[in-house]
């Protein structure tokens, strides 16, 4: 069957690209979404790629999950930092979630440095600017064992 992954970003990341380019890069949300559709056409999963800037929409969404997706993606932004409705959620997801951050969020100021998320995410990437999005969805097939067999063998076996 065809593995479906959910992408989910959090609160003001509609406005990548447009603020403080030096930390987050120059490329928008949309073009985010863009290669993230090549990408599952290429490999052949199912994609959904979603914002709010809502904290109870996100819980929705991780809940609604839980029923129609194989593996969980989400850069939660600012609410990595404090959120327990999204943790609770997150607990309750039962694939993999890979907690995604573009900066290096263990190289910025203290308000930014500790996501109370990590503890239940099954991989976290960071630092690895919007191509972060892709090595995710790359992990999470991975971790599905839905990556198809026309990838290279090292990609797909590689070290465990
Ligand atoms: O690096 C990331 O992906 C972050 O999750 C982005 C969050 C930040 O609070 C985290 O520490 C790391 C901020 C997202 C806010 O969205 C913006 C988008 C464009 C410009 C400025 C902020």
């Amino acid at each position: 069957m065809t593995s479906r992954l959910l992408v989910l970003n959090g609160p003001n990341l509609n406005l990548l690209g447009e603020r403080e380019p030096e930390i987050y890069g120059s490329t928008t949300l949309a073009a985010v979404e863009e290669s993230c559709r090549a990408f599952a056409e290429e490999l052949g999963f199912e994609l959904e790629f979603s914002q709010s800037s809502h904290e109870g929409v996100l819980v929705d969404r991780i809940q609604e999950a839980r029923l129609n997706t194989d593996a969980l993606i989400i850069n939660p932004a600012g609410l990595s930092f404090r959120s327990i409705p999204v943790l609770d959620a997150l607990k309750i997801y039962p694939g993999p979630v890979i907690e995604l951050h573009i900066s290096n969020i263990h190289a910025r100021d203290e308000l930014h440095r500790h996501s109370i998320l990590s503890s239940v995410a099954t991989g976290v990437i960071c630092g690895l600017g919007t191509y972060g999005y892709i090595v995710a969805l790359q992990s999470a097939l991975q971790m599905t064992g839905a990556l198809p067999d026309s990838l290279p063998e090292p990609i797909r076996v590689g070290p465990v």
